[in-house]
């Protein structure tokens, strides 16, 4: 992510992981700030092993695009939402990317976070069966609860 401040919306792709049990490593790379240290992380990322990279930014949303010129790996990008436009530039940003280099672009804020976590597992659970299991058990229950619970009114 863009910024230590980005933690407070960047947490959500880690309670899913957590959940999942698949682990990660999280560090603030900026583009603007630190932008040598973001092509050096970048370009080793695939030869350290990491296998996908979530980037999360607000205000300096080239972030991830930034990312996926410098690494072949799959870069899923969170716009984080920024005070000046509730995150619609960030969003935009970090969705409309040039052909040629891709960037998967997810919602604003904490549910975009939350579903990049999810995402980058239902990437590694396709070589990963167990993994696979444990996100369908998720989902299951995650139907089985709405189900549960019809009534808008019920806490
Ligand atoms: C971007 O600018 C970060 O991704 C963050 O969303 C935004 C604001 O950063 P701070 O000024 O809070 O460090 O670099």
């Amino acid at each position: 992510m863009g910024s230590k401040s980005d933690w407070g919306t960047m947490e959500s792709a880690a309670e899913i992981m957590d959940i999942l049990g698949v682990s990660y490593h999280v560090e603030v790379v900026s583009a603007h700030r630190t932008p040598v240290k973001l092509a050096e992380f970048s370009e080793s990322a695939a030869d350290k092993g990491f296998k996908v990279i979530i980037g999360g930014a607000g205000g300096a949303a080239h972030l991830p695009g930034m990312v996926a010129a410098h690494t072949h790996l799959p870069v899923l990008g969170v716009p984080v939402q920024s005070k000046a436009l509730n995150g619609m530039d960030s969003l935009l940003s970090i969705a409309q990317m040039p052909k040629g280099v891709a960037v998967g672009t997810l919602a604003i804020g904490h549910a975009g976070a939350f579903n990049a976590g999810l995402l980058a597992c239902q990437i590694l659970a396709t070589s990963n069966p167990e993994l696979a299991e444990k996100i369908k058990v998720f989902r299951t229950n995650q139907t089985d609860t709405v189900l549960a619970h019809p009534d808008p009114r019920e806490a």
